[in-house]
């Protein structure tokens, strides 16, 4: 596989580079550390390193160095199609140049090679009770391949160190492969009727799970793409990411990795967001019959943050403007949908709170993220059960947070273990600089 070669070829420079800053300027100082960032989620602390994506606070994101624009006009597509395919953004994520056509059909090649879920992950999700969350059937079922894991099997046969990293890959490439056909399970599982399906030889991967999803019209298939491609991936501190990282860094193999990152990404502060901002718009609908006056929303707006809430799909961490991938998202539908009831209040939302929040003062960024969004587009292609949303981040997640722990392991990085200390040790500290 040309993926494989270029990896292992660029892999002895990444390694030589990292331990020269080691060796020679492995003292020097990159920050400090304040107390508000100690009880403070750590946030802005750089303790992390990942090449595969960079968030810039007032740009956004960009994956291997490319924002989310260049990446729909510069990612190779198939003719006929609007939206790239996610098999190249998987070899950019992984190699970190953009793939040719040919690269990008390889990887979506051999996903489908790789795609046939055994049967008995069916039959777990088949098991599970009612109201089992379609978030935990979709970490159960990455977990319950653990024992399918080529690294796992080879760390045990006692493979050598510099090569953890090509394990990975096949692990990686066999779980990628087969999570659009696990999403669709879950959602005709819970949703429609149970049906077991293989992908179709003929369709890339994010038109199967278009496909499998029951969803007709070939646009669904182009957001799709879109979707998988923006979701991908936010450099390392975000909470999936993070998680993912630190159980790999003990060795884990990336089916118990992945699980912890997703199951982190089910929370309502990341990845359930998506859920709970189409969820809010359709309370705003519903109180005032339709789209609300200005004014309305305003005080709707109020009346959640009154009520100690958080305003879904708005505020970041780490942005300090909208997110692109909040307006790749939008202008998908002015282009497609624009009179939509939905995408319409949408709209007026983005107008709205924002001003709303720096009313209230308390979020340091008032504008959409990546959340804001997405449902009003899977919500307009009638995909209604606003539970599985996240599912859809998932997918797509799993390729970024899959790249960042292949290259961890390449360049060898240690477990991960930060110190904690106590308040007292904490008050001594304040003691002493008042000294
Ligand atoms: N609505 C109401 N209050 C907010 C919001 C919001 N959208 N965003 C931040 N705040 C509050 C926050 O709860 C905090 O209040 P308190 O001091 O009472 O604890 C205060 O503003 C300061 O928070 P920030 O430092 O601005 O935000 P932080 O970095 O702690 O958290 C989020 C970031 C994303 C968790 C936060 O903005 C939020 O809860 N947003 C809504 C949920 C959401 O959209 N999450 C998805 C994020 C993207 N993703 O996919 O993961
Ligand atoms: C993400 O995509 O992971 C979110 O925007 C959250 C983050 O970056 O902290």
């Amino acid at each position: 596989m040309v993926l494989k070669e270029k990896i292992a070829a660029s892999i002895p420079a990444w390694r030589e580079r990292v331990k020269k800053l080691l060796n020679e300027s492995g003292d020097v100082k990159v920050g400090e550390v304040t107390i508000r960032q100690v009880y403070g989620g750590m946030r802005d602390v750089e303790s992390l390193v990942t090449d595969i994506s960079y968030v810039d606070p007032t740009e956004g994101i960009r994956l291997r160095g490319f924002t989310i624009p260049e990446l729909v006009e510069k990612l190779p597509r198939r003719p006929g199609d609007l939206m790239p395919l996610v098999g190249g953004l998987y070899y950019l994520l992984l190699v970190g140049e953009i793939p040719t056509l040919a690269e990008a059909l390889e990887v979506e090649d051999e996903w489908k090679l790789r795609s046939e879920v055994p049967d008995y992950v069916y039959e777990i999700l088949t098991t599970m009770p009612e109201c089992t969350q379609p978030m935990t059937l979709f970490t159960q079922a990455i977990l319950s391949l653990q024992c399918q894991s080529v690294f796992a099997q080879q760390y045990d046969a006692g493979a050598r160190r510099e090569d953890y990293w090509d394990y990975m890959l096949e692990d990686s490439l066999n779980l990628t492969a087969k999570l659009p056909t696990i999403a669709a399970f879950i959602y005709n599982l819970k949703f429609k009727v149970r049906k077991i399906q293989l992908v179709d030889p003929d369709l890339d991967w994010s038109a199967n799970f278009a496909k499998m999803m029951g969803v007709q019209d070939p646009l669904y298939a182009e957001l799709s793409r879109l979707f998988f491609i923006i979701h991908s991936d936010h450099e390392s501190g975000n909470v999936s990411a993070h998680a993912t990282h630190m159980v790999g860094s003990t060795l884990s193999d990336i089916y118990y990795s992945t699980s912890a990152g997703i199951n982190g990404l089910a929370g309502p502060l990341h990845g359930r967001a998506n859920q709970e901002a189409l969820s809010w718009l359709k309370d705003v609908h519903e109180k005032y019959h339709g789209v609300p006056s200005r004014e309305e929303l305003k005080e709707f707006a109020w009346e959640t943050l009154k009520s100690g809430q958080v305003i879904p799909g708005y505020g970041h961490a780490v942005l300090r403007k909208t997110d692109p991938r909040f307006t790749a998202q939008l202008e998908f539908g002015k282009t497609n949908f624009p009179g939509d009831p939905i995408f319409k209040l949408a709209s007026m939302v983005y107008e709205i709170v924002p001003e709303v929040l720096i009313e209230q003062g308390k979020a340091k960024n008032p504008w959409p993220n990546v959340d804001a969004h997405s449902g009003v587009l899977l919500y307009y292609y009638n995909v209604k059960e606003y539970d599985f949303y996240t599912v859809f981040f998932g997918v797509s997640r799993a390729m970024g947070i899959l790249a960042q722990l292949i290259w961890s392991r390449a360049l060898g990085l240690p477990i991960e273990r930060p110190k904690s200390v106590t308040t007292e040790w904490v008050e001594q500290q304040v003691a002493a600089a008042k000294k």
